[in-house]
């Protein structure tokens, strides 16, 4: 009878054939690229070439193989945007053809938010087990206090930028022994890992995802067969994210510049748009929203710009017609998730509907599944988006019961988002069925921040759910129960919060209740706490 009643949307593009190999081995195999940029600093315009880059990388992976990292081993970084992320990411999953010679290192990079404080690092350095931990100078500190807590050997300990604490980074690039002399394992590009974010999907605390070299490979694919850049490209978006992290792949597939931003500054955003003449912007709504609407952006000659693409969040209503008003550019969208690896829906060029998080990428099947009776739905009608493809995880990292609860049998991926998917292909997301909050398209778990509230001395009881600003933008709200006779201010109980836990977590409205609601087992109703309280 399930079977029976199961309908799966395909996308409506060809099918693309995937090679078999890891996106490091099909960047070198790329012809004519070694004199074009590859990597660009967008705030001193230091320049990487491809030829720079596949010394540089090759470099690295030597480097960490004489650290002893190898198959399977977990290099973290805690970074910021910079010239020498891309190497980093490349360079730990190394496949190369160095002199007729096959080298792999088969290593998982595991990308940490740069703003992380260092116990938040230590959970996601422990949950991962690392072995080798790159952080940037800017916050090198959150990564002193995180080795603290979860130590790891002194010879794996490296900085980029400069440092009194630990090795320079720049030490990886010149490795003792001959460029590409390490072994070679066995590697399964389906079921070995290669990159491990962390996101805390439908429901609980953070949890690895589990990609898989063809996971990665497959979907900057996907994506690059759907968007073709322009020379220069932005990556404004932090490559911790998957978002950006599976950008910097595509870029590089693509032979396109990738010019990194350490973060969002306006004058230094605007400026990189103007002077590389970037065609095409990949952004988040709140980055959208500063083009339609900051007095700024009139300063700035952004002619050559022609399209932007927005994900990682619902975008406000009205703002993509705005914006496309202001500019003079198409704004569309596109939806994904890190357990997707992340792209699943894409606006194509010339297919925009406003409102439509873009149709199934290459490869996709989705099922719209009714939450209350399990039940596949048609076309628009509203349910649960289920996605199946090449991008779908592995699974989540030591935690079976979470990947049984989000990938079923079948291989489709439950994304705890409501949508629906219309007559025409295009696939709209309405709501969020998952307790997950989004700020600025960072990921945020309120089981993390109910601990961090709860460990105040007067709070008796807290739910956290998605609260919205002046400009209706998404913000983590507490819901807070005080114990009797104690008094709290909002202000008080936000600078308890906000000070143990990274900028981006933080609570940003508070409201006074009498008492969660909860269910028989003592769960919280969160459905029910977001609809009273939002
Ligand atoms: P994660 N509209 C509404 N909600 C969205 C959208 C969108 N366009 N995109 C993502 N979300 C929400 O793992 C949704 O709730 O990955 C989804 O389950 O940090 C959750 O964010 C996933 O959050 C793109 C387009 C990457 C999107 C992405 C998403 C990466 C976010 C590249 O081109």
């Amino acid at each position: 009878h399930r079977v029976l009643s199961t309908r799966i949307f395909k996308s409506p593009l060809p099918p693309l054939e995937f090679p078999q190999k890891t996106t490091w081995q099909l960047i070198q195999e790329m012809d004519d690229h070694f004199h074009k940029p590859a990597v660009v600093c967008g705030v001193n315009h230091t320049t990487i070439t491809f030829g720079e880059l596949v010394d540089k990388v090759n470099a690295i992976a030597t480097s960490l193989s004489e650290r002893g990292i190898g198959k399977g081993d977990v290099v973290l970084t805690n970074s910021v945007n910079c010239i020498e992320y891309p190497l980093i990411c490349q360079g730990v999953d190394n496949i190369s053809t160095i002199s007729d010679t096959t080298t792999a290192l088969g290593a998982i990079l595991s990308p940490a938010p740069p703003l992380f404080r260092g116990d938040e690092l230590a959970i996601q350095m422990k949950a991962a087990n690392a072995k080798l931990v790159i952080t940037h100078h800017t916050v090198q500190d959150a990564a002193k206090d995180a080795i603290a807590i979860a130590p790891i050997d002194k010879n794996r300990q490296f900085c980029i930028g400069p440092s009194d604490h630990f090795e320079s980074f720049d030490n990886l690039l010149r490795p003792k022994s001959r460029v590409g002399d390490y072994p070679i394992p066995e590697l399964d590009l389906f079921r070995d890992v290669s990159h491990l974010p962390f996101s805390s999907g439908t429901t609980g605390p953070p949890k690895g995802v589990k990609l898989s070299f063809h996971n990665m490979t497959a979907n900057a694919l996907q994506s690059g067969t759907a968007e073709k850049m322009g020379s220069h490209a932005l990556t404004v978006l932090p490559y911790y994210h998957i978002y950006a992290g599976m950008l910097l792949n595509m870029f590089l597939l693509q032979g396109v510049a990738q010019v990194t931003l350490p973060k969002f500054e306006p004058e230094i955003f605007l400026t990189a748009l103007e002077k590389y003449k970037i065609e095409k912007a990949h952004i988040v709504p709140p980055i959208a929203a500063f083009l339609a609407k900051h007095p700024l952006v009139d300063k700035y000659d952004l002619s050559a710009t022609k399209i932007l693409i927005s994900g990682a969040a619902p975008m406000g209503e009205g703002l993509q017609e705005e914006i496309s008003k202001r500019l003079g550019c198409i704004m569309k969208q596109a939806y994904g998730m890190t357990e997707l690896s992340p792209v699943v829906n894409y606006s194509l060029d010339g297919d925009v509907k406003t409102g439509s998080s873009g149709k199934l990428v290459f490869n996709t099947e989705l099922r719209v599944v009714c939450p209350e009776k399990k039940r596949d739905l048609d076309v628009n009608e509203v349910g649960e988006l289920w996605y199946r493809g090449p991008q779908a995880m592995l699974g989540y990292l030591n935690n079976d019961e979470a990947t049984k609860s989000t990938v079923t049998d079948c291989g489709f991926v439950k994304t705890g988002d409501i949508g629906y998917i219309d007559e025409d292909h295009h696939v709209f997301i309405v709501d969020r069925l998952k307790e997950l909050i989004k700020y600025k398209g960072h990921q945020i778990a309120p089981a993390e921040l109910e601990d961090v509230v709860l460990s105040h001395p007067s709070v008796a009881d807290v739910g956290c759910i998605r609260g919205y600003d002046e400009k209706n933008e998404e913000v983590p709200k507490a819901c807070v129960v005080l114990k009797e006779g104690h008094q709290l201010t909002e202000q008080e109980l936000m600078e308890y919060t906000n000070s143990r836990v990274a900028p981006f977590k933080k609570i940003r409205q508070v409201v006074f209740i009498n008492a969660i609601p909860k269910s028989a087992s003592g769960k919280i109703l969160r459905r029910e706490l977001q609809a009273q309280y939002k």
